[in-house]
């Protein structure tokens, strides 16, 4: 892993476990919202995905490991209703990324509790930040605290701001 930079807007939040949980509402199948609190989500079965993060703005750092739970454990434990075609990944302070549901689900896409071996470090997303390792970083928020079922695309923060809506680095 080379060079890994710190990169995002606005101020780093503190983690206060007490009113943490991490949410997934809008088209749910059962048309509920589901809530964990972080011990809950953290003992579902977790695995490491390998891979680089490119800054849109900045440089590319290289050979990230990730460990956590698996996108598509997500799906599984709260599936989408039929119809579903995206998701919004919401950080703290409002930050957020749209998501194709075909690159949320993609067996790479990880919720992240650590890196490298050693828990999140506060400034690179602690207590959990998601990795979607094909798009570039703005998508794939650090302080994630919700997932939200779309039946169409809506913009994220920095999708709103003009950046690309789909931030694939290899057709742009
Ligand atoms: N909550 C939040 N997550 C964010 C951002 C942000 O501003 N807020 N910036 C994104 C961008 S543009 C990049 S390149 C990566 C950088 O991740 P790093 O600081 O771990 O290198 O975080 C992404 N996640
Ligand atoms: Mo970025």
């Amino acid at each position: 892993m080379l060079g890994w930079p710190v990169s995002h807007y606005g101020p780093v939040p503190r983690f206060r476990p007490e009113r943490w949980d991490l949410r997934v509402f809008g088209a749910t199948a059962d048309g509920d919202e589901h809530t964990w609190k972080c011990d809950e989500f953290t003992a579902r079965p977790r695995i490491t995905v390998v891979a680089d993060l490119h800054c849109a703005t900045g440089p590319t750092s290289t050979d990230h490991e990730w460990f956590g739970i698996a996108a598509t454990t997500v799906l599984e434990l709260v599936p989408p209703a039929l119809g579903v075609t995206h998701v919004m990944a919401w950080a703290e302070y409002g930050y957020a990324a749209n998501l194709r549901l075909s690159d949320f689900a993609t067996p790479e896409t990880v919720l992240a509790t650590h890196h490298n071996g050693e828990p999140l470090t506060a400034e690179h997303g602690f207590p959990l930040r998601l990795v979607v390792p094909h798009p570039y970083g703005y998508k794939s928020p650090k302080w994630l605290r919700s997932i939200e079922y779309l039946t169409e695309d809506r913009r994220g923060f920095w999708e709103e701001r003009g950046y690309h809506n789909i931030g694939d680095p290899w057709t742009e």
